[in-house]
């Protein structure tokens, strides 16, 4: 924001869609079976926003037998998802809306949401124009909640802008962003057998990537789900099928003696805390210096008080709601061992209608000691002494994730030894550690954590082409 103006036009822009009804329906090129409807929740106040009607199998066969590549030149698919890219800055306001109500997003996060799908479009049609590879064919591109409309715009357009056509699977939790967005590509051109769209749990994801009809795979998810669908598709689909898969991080930040306490927690804050901690690129594990550890953890736990807990529709607010009842569960008893076992140092109090996470701070030993992927506003902090930085990097790089990394510190030399020892996708020093800028700083992580390339980089279209290469390490190892 930068005008009392530009948040009444945005204030009036979404006042419209606020306490209307939505729905989503399965968007196919032929006749659409669908299954009852479901209520979509909102996480902020459990209150139901809209109905979804999501898809069935026989949706699911009638989508692959519609599924047409589409034939325009690259120069005239560019043109419609630079269109497209238009129609969805005009939307901003049932944009905005939706990204608060179903999704439980602040403004500064649908803010940033809707640039970064804008980015995505626009970039990839740009990129399009230098591709001479045919598409692949059929592309299944299923994507997670936490960025309904950048994420799952994003896959679109890259497998669109290659000529592919598309089976979207959006997550469950977010059918109704999913519908407008494809509505809206729709609208700009893209041809109704070129892209479909498949509301729907996991099943119809399952459905759509054992299908030996398609010809490649993109996800973003967990793991665990990148795992399933790479044995599917390796049991199912013809050989070299490629899989581009983003899943998740066991992201740490290092924090030395040198660096300037104010600016590390501001950006311990923004990491761990911003969007509910519901970022692939969240900071879990922080390392800090055990001279500077008590002050550090002082001033986060002073900062933490002041956090504004609540109605992500508020403009004051810093942390929304996680997604649903089952996230919030699963955090809430994550927080609940550390408390029995005495490693919880802070946790804030939360609003109590809607799915909202405390905030808390637990010590553990390293990143190690974490089972698995937290995905919420709760920080882990470990100490290490001035002599303990290499036994730091091997214990993060044993995770075997490598999504993102933080570093603070004021010594030229120990930069350039975590970037050169460091196993991760990004790399973010003195600064916060979540977010990427499309074109000039892609993202994507190694090992457990995607398969690359990058999103938003270079050589990422190509593996949506029939390009020599374009096969490479298929069908991926998320
Ligand atoms: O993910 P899933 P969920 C992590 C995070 C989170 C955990 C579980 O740790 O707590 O994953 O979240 C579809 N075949 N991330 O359950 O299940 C599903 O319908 C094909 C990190 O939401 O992986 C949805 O559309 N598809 C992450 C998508 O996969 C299947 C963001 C993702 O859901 C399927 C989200 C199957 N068998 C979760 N099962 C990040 N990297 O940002 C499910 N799906």
């Amino acid at each position: 924001l930068t005008s009392r103006a530009d948040l009444a036009v945005i204030e009036a822009a979404r006042a419209p869609f606020i306490g209307t009804r939505f729905a989503a329906a399965p968007l196919l090129a032929g006749p659409v079976a669908g299954q009852a409807p479901q209520e979509v929740i909102n996480p902020a106040s459990g209150a139901g926003i809209g109905q979804v009607v999501t898809a069935s199998a026989a949706d699911v066969d009638t989508a692959l037998g519609q599924a047409s590549p589409w034939a325009a030149e690259a120069a005239t698919r560019a043109g419609v998802l630079n269109r497209a890219a238009d129609l969805y800055e005009e939307n901003f306001g049932q944009i905005f809306a939706l990204l608060a109500l179903e999704a439980g997003k602040t403004l500064a996060d649908a803010v940033g949401e809707l640039r970064e799908a804008v980015d995505f479009l626009r970039y990839y049609a740009s990129e399009a124009l230098s591709l001479t590879a045919p598409p692949r064919g059929r592309f299944t591109c299923i994507s997670p909640w936490n960025f309904p409309l950048a994420i799952f715009s994003g896959q679109i357009a890259a497998a669109l802008a290659a000529g592919n056509a598309v089976l979207a699977k959006p997550a469950e939790q977010t059918p109704l962003i999913a519908h407008l967005a494809v509505s809206l590509l729709h609208q700009a051109g893209v041809p109704a057998a070129a892209l479909q769209l498949l509301p729907g749990e996991g099943d119809v994801g399952a459905a759509l990537t054992s299908d030996p009809r398609v010809d490649g795979v993109a996800f973003t998810g967990s793991t665990e789900t990148a795992l399933l669908i790479r044995k599917a598709m390796v049991e199912n689909l013809a050989p070299g099928a490629p899989l581009i898969a983003e899943t998740g991080g066991m992201n740490a930040m290092v924090v030395d003696s040198t660096a300037l306490p104010e600016q590390a927690v501001r950006d311990i804050l923004a990491s761990s805390f911003q969007s509910a901690g519901q970022r692939c690129s969240a900071l879990r594990c922080l390392y800090v210096q055990e001279d500077i550890a008590p002050a550090i953890l002082e001033m986060l736990e002073g900062a933490m008080d002041e956090l504004v807990i609540g109605d992500p529709a508020r403009l004051v607010t810093d942390v929304g709601p996680v997604i649903d009842a089952e996230a919030l569960e699963t955090i809430r008893a994550h927080i609940a061992t550390a408390r029995r076992e005495g490693r919880l140092i802070k946790e804030r109090d939360v609003p109590e209608t809607g799915t909202f996470a405390q905030p808390a701070v637990i010590r553990v030993s390293g990143v190690g000691e974490m089972q698995r992927e937290i995905f919420g506003p709760v920080l882990h902090v470990a100490t290490f002494a001035a002599g303990q930085i290499d036994q730091v990097i091997a214990g993060i790089n044993a995770t075997g994730y490598g999504l993102t990394f933080g570093l603070h510190t004021r010594i030229d030399d120990r930069v350039q030894h975590f970037v050169e020892q460091i196993h991760a996708g990004n790399i973010y020093v003195n600064r916060n550690q979540i977010g990427a800028v499309v074109g000039s700083q892609p993202f994507g992580g190694e090992g457990l954590s995607g398969t690359g390339p990058k999103a938003g980089g270079p050589n990422y279209l190509q593996r949506f082409t029939r390009a020599a290469g374009g096969e490479a390490g298929s069908p991926g190892t998320p």
